[in-house]
């Protein structure tokens, strides 16, 4: 994909003018962006056609990552980077006239995902992409992505999200790949003898389209796809869906994403989507599969199929109907199969977050699966009756008083069951699934999540990335771990300052960007304290409130209290019908107004919420930030991937010891995290010995108690009922996330951070060793580690690693 300058004018003009018969001086930001994007395609398309084209001659192993929720943001900078473009265009577009950040400002983001999950899955592509192995995304082209967050008086508003509304420029509709998918009705079995036939009756058909997108591998000559679905009426069935009513049962389908983040909706449009993209995926794969006459008593040598979280269990049954109402297959080699192509990843362990469906609900959606889903429990509890004892069997089988665990099918029905992180998946071995570890624990495994360091980094921050560039030279673009050369460089006061130099640069950026969207103006020399992540109680945005609560009545009580000025910054989007995640948010604008609109503390405190917290804002306050809040009570928080995204962008931690944070202290060292709170055992022993009592540090630590009146007693104005709902949530509620036994714990670590800070020289070494250990969250090696030890699936034989090498 070598592309130079003076091409890239010429082709960019030549496509401006066929496309829109302009001049690039009388084009509008979005015939720019189009023109810009088609000249990407065609970059690529070549290389995604021989990409495929390889898998199918070379015979490889292929993995497809079945996810409900994929969050890519924009892909035009990213892919640039990728292609071994983005100098080349960048310089070529300023020769125009033009300039890449703000044509690239005109994309959309793709906010097909809620938040971590979404994320995640999306990272992976890149990954699985610039390593360079086979792997396919497959998942909901939603009409509307995740709702657009407004505040109006401080209360979230959810806005739909149109995405679409110019087209989606980066995907590709291949009609002629549709498929047929079968839902609702009856389902008839006749024994014929060798099988059962099965008929349905009164079943509805819907076409799933898929969308294809290129995902561009790294500087290696290599592009992957993400498959997206989307629901349509077939031409045939006009006369089965007569009424506008009728096809808007079809069409709103694939129309929203539920945004709903670690908490599951038992709605049945969420289990139609879920069956939706699963049986679409699983048929395409096998057509695909059968089209070189392989047998499929083999199949699960040549494929691999990845269940992220339990929205894709059916899978399992999906792919066992296949294998046998299509193709015939006795049961027991079709499990074998099922078994060995499918593996399972557990994002979390909150009981509210793990699916379970009505058996009745799944009757309705697809009566053959619950069929099939039935038998599978029936042959697991037969199958280890006089092996386990009663309790053991009930506790662990699929359907338990008519409702269908969707855990428990993704755990039989696989041959790998991972956690996120170290704790993550210690807790699921040790406590929640502790019974299937117990069944098989050969099939338990962990694989922490990690980030694609191109976007978090190379994208994101070029000041920091070039100095990186000066200091160990290029290699670490092409392989993170590099970046621990930089900890050689702990003493080198030029780079340190250097480093300092990146961050406020960064920080005057963000400072724009806050202006222009609240009309907040805020010092970059202030502290820049960030929590970005959705909006849940056990996150605890709270504990971070009450904190600037304290600090804000410290100051109205003394103006000299405080040395160094701190900026509180906040992203976050709470579910629409999260009644308490919305009164936090209404609570934090409010301390909001009150602080930022208060002269005698002017210039010391200032509190800022964005609107609409999504990718491409978090790109924008990343590099911006100094401290990165990780506060969520020990145990509740998998993995979390902020945590790492902002320590590779030099923030300093402040954090619990809870998912991935842990691994973080272990690579960075105890001096340069900022660790505090409960730990899991003690965590785990309050839940037991339910000897915890909120009240007590309210009414013994006059501190706290000063600041959770400040909640009901006008001190904080317009929270009349907000400010009640948190207070009785703490007091009455007895504070299920312990935010009160952590606060004297987090407040006196926080005065260790502003007491580091005024060192800069030893603030800025703390950042250059996170930086530098950064990279052992890269994506690329957890991909490779699933890749290894759950899919068995190898670099494409005709990829090189680096082979556009020239720009670096
Ligand atoms: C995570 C979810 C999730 N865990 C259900 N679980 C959803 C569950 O729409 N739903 O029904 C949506 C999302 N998301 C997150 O996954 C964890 O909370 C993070 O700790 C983790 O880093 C992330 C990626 O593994």
């Amino acid at each position: 994909m070598k592309m130079t300058k003076e091409n890239f004018i010429h082709e960019f003009k030549k496509r401006l003018g066929e496309r829109y018969a302009l001049d690039v001086k009388d084009a509008a930001p979005i015939e720019l962006y189009q023109t810009l994007v088609a000249v990407v395609k065609s970059g690529y398309s070549d290389i995604w056609r021989k990409t495929w084209k390889s898998y199918v001659k070379n015979d490889q192993k292929q993995v497809y990552y079945f996810s409900i929720e994929f969050l890519p943001g924009r892909l035009l900078k990213s892919n640039l980077l990728n292609m071994g473009w983005y100098d080349v265009v960048e310089a070529g577009l300023k020769d125009m006239g033009l300039d890449l950040d703000q044509i690239s400002e005109t994309e959309v983001d793709m906010a097909l995902g809620n938040g971590g999950l979404g994320r995640l899955a999306s990272c992976f592509m890149d990954s699985l992409a610039s390593e360079g192995l086979p792997g396919n995304g497959n998942g909901i082209r939603y009409k509307y992505g995740l709702f657009k967050q407004k505040f109006v008086d401080g209360y979230q508003i959810e806005l739909p999200n149109e995405w679409l509304t110019d087209g989606n420029n980066w995907s590709v509709a291949r009609t002629s790949k549709a498929v047929d998918v079968l839902m609702g009705g009856q389902v008839h079995l006749h024994d014929n003898g060798k099988y059962y036939e099965v008929t349905y009756e009164g079943a509805d058909l819907i076409k799933a389209v898929p969308y294809d997108t290129g995902i561009v591998g790294y500087h290696n000559d290599h592009v992957n796809t993400m498959r997206l679905w989307d629901a349509q009426i077939p031409a045939s069935e006009e006369i089965n869906y007569p009424t506008i009513e009728d096809r808007r049962r079809v069409e709103d389908l694939t129309s929203v994403l539920y945004p709903d983040d670690s908490n599951y909706e038992g709605r049945i449009l969420r289990l139609k989507q879920e069956y939706f993209f699963t049986s679409a995926g699983i048929q395409s794969i096998i057509r695909h599969y059968k089209k070189y006459d392989r047998p499929l008593t083999e199949i699960s040598d040549h494929i691999a199929i990845h269940i992220n979280d339990t929205h894709p269990a059916m899978c399992v049954a999906e792919f066992m109907r296949i294998l046998l109402d299509e193709e015939h297959l006795d049961w027991d080699v079709a499990w074998k199969q099922t078994v060995q192509t499918m593996s399972y990843t557990n994002h979390t362990i909150m009981a509210e977050a793990l699916e379970k469906w009505p058996v009745d609900m799944l009757a309705t959606v697809q009566p053959r699966i619950l069929q099939i889903i039935e038998e599978i429990d029936r042959r697991y509890v037969e199958e280890l009756t006089g092996k386990k004892d009663e309790d053991f069997i009930e506790r662990t089988r699929i359907i338990k008083d008519g409702m269908v665990k969707m855990a428990h099918l993704a755990i039989i029905g696989s041959h790998s069951t991972n956690g996120v992180a170290k704790l993550h998946t210690e807790l699921l071995e040790n406590d929640v699934l502790h019974d299937f570890y117990e069944l098989y624990p050969e099939r338990f495994n962990n694989k922490t999540n990690g980030i694609a360091i191109r976007r978090w980094l190379q994208v994101a921050n070029p000041t920091l990335s070039k100095t990186i560039d000066q200091t160990i030279g290029t290699k670490w673009r092409f392989d993170s771990k590099e970046l621990h050369q930089l900890a050689k460089y702990d003493d080198d006061q030029a780079l340190l300052e250097k480093i300092g130099a990146a961050k406020r640069f960064n920080k005057v950026r963000l400072a724009k960007v806050i202006k222009e969207q609240t009309g907040i103006e805020v010092s970059p020399d202030a502290l820049f304290d960030v929590q970005i992540k959705r909006l849940h109680a056990y996150k605890r945005q709270l504990l971070n409130l009450l904190h600037i609560v304290k600090l804000y009545l410290d100051l109205k009580e003394d103006p000299n209290s405080q040395q160094v000025p701190r900026v509180f910054i906040f992203g976050a989007k709470a579910a629409p019908s999260y009644h308490y995640a919305k009164s936090i948010i209404k609570c934090i604008n409010e301390v909001a107004n009150l602080v930022n609109n208060d002269p005698t503390i002017e210039g010391k405190l200032k509190v800022v919420f964005l609107e609409n917290y999504g990718v491409s804002l978090a790109e924008k306050i990343i590099p911006a930030a100094d401290v990165s809040e990780q506060i969520s009570t020990a145990t509740k928080e998998a993995s979390g991937t902020s945590n790492m995204k902002l320590m590779l962008n030099g923030a300093l931690t402040v954090a619990t010891l809870d998912g991935a944070n842990i691994e973080i202290k272990d690579y960075v060292g105890d001096d340069n995290i900022f660790i505090f709170g409960l730990t899991k055992d003690e965590v785990l022993a309050y839940e037991t010995n339910h000897q915890y009592r909120a009240a007590d540090y309210y009414e013994n630590d006059p501190v706290l108690h000063r600041i959770l009146d400040a909640f009901v007693d006008g001190t904080i104005p317009n929270i009349e009922v907000e400010g009640h709902e948190i207070y009785d949530s703490l007091l009455r509620a007895n504070d299920e996330y312990f935010v009160l036994r952590d606060f004297a714990g987090y407040v006196a670590t926080q005065e260790r951070v502003s007491q580091t800070y005024l060192d800069q020289a030893k603030w800025n070494k703390m950042c250059l060793l996170n930086i530098a250990n950064a990279g052992y969250f890269s994506a690329d090696d957890t991909v490779e580690k699933y890749a290894t030890d759950i899919w068995q699936i190898k670099p494409n034989v005709e990829v090189q690693k680096g082979a556009i090498d020239d720009v670096y």
